[in-house]
């Protein structure tokens, strides 16, 4: 698939998921790269810098990507040679992707280890991470079941239940506002992550925080199941994680929208949960308490080169 290709797919998101934009965007790098013609080491490295910006634009909030774009381009504009700075973006796109892999798998054991037999497990969203550690539990033995949230406006809660279901997981399928009645009936809640901020607060699917809350209320135990590249380092410079906020039409027909001039759709697809309502962030480096967002950056993510403005 052509880089502009990967690009409008992830902007209308048939390819989402924060791990999963940032591996396909590894890949685009690496395959847009082979496709351009011997023409120099300046002409690569600008036609790879706006391969970058091309990818950056498509969506805002998810930090998996910009990172896993800055890890493939990594030491390019050093290299000697075209040559060199072509070998680099190729071992570098792969490394990123295989780690990617391993990480979720990893994630996967943690998460699962905290999940005990005949627990009910409360998730939100389509979060591969997340999953994984539910799907693991199952293929230890344990009996588990899920309540999982609809997820409006996108209904990536569709995705999620279909992969229970495949996997005969007895799942109770609920709207986003049903959340707090039915936490008493969870034991543990388990999400994903878009972006972790320095001072341990998670970016993720729009009423994440709500659902934390509720957590928080009843007492249940918050993981967010979350690779290292999921942590934003340029918060640690001041920066926000900007909310992407998506068409209205998403959330209300523009010809029913149209018949209501004094209303206004609003459509934030992210909100932030505080680090008070996280118990543990689960990284393939070990589950950790949100206040180790700093530890996780400067042990696994080259960040002094970051833009600090
Ligand atoms: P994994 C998704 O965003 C959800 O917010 C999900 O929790 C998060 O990415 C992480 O997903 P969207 O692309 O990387 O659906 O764990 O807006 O799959």
């Amino acid at each position: 698939m052509s880089l502009a290709k990967t690009a409008e797919q992830i902007k209308t998101m048939e390819i989402r998921g924060a791990g999963k934009i940032a591996r396909e965007a590894a890949a685009a790098l690496r395959d847009h790269a082979d496709t351009l013609p011997k023409a120099g080491l300046a002409a690569f490295l600008s036609e790879m810098d706006a391969a970058a910006e091309l990818l950056l634009a498509t969506r805002p909030t998810a930090v998996s990507l910009p990172n896993a774009v800055h890890l493939v381009l990594n030491g390019i504009s050093a290299a000697e040679t075209e040559e060199e700075a072509r070998r680099l973006v190729k071992t570098q796109a792969d490394r990123f992707i295989q780690s990617s892999t391993d990480a979720l798998q990893r994630i996967a054991e943690i998460c699962a280890a905290r999940i005990k037999d005949g627990m009910t497990v409360m998730t939100h969203c389509n979060s591969k991470a997340a999953l994984a550690g539910i799907l693991l539990a199952t293929e230890q033995g344990k009996n588990i079941s899920v309540i999982a949230t609809e997820v409006r406006p996108w209904n990536q809660g569709l995705l999620t239940i279909k992969t229970l279901n495949d996997h005969e997981i007895p799942t109770t399928y609920i709207v986003d506002s049903a959340v707090r009645t039915f936490m008493k009936e969870a034991d543990l809640v388990i999400v994903g992550a878009d972006a972790v901020t320095v001072s341990g607060a998670v970016v993720n699917k729009i009423g994440t925080s709500q659902i934390a809350l509720a957590a928080h209320e009843a007492r249940k135990n918050v993981l967010v199941a979350a690779e290292t590249y999921k942590f934003a380092p340029q918060t640690l410079y001041g920066q926000h994680i900007e909310i992407e906020e998506r068409p209205a039409s998403e959330v209300l027909a523009d010809d029913i929208a149209e018949t209501l001039p004094f209303v206004t759709v609003r459509n934030p697809v992210f909100d932030v949960t505080p680090a008070r309502y996280i118990d543990l962030i689960v990284t393939e480096a070990g589950a950790v308490p949100p206040a180790a967002a700093y530890t996780i950056m400067k042990e696994h993510l080259a960040f002094d080169d970051l833009e600090r403005s």
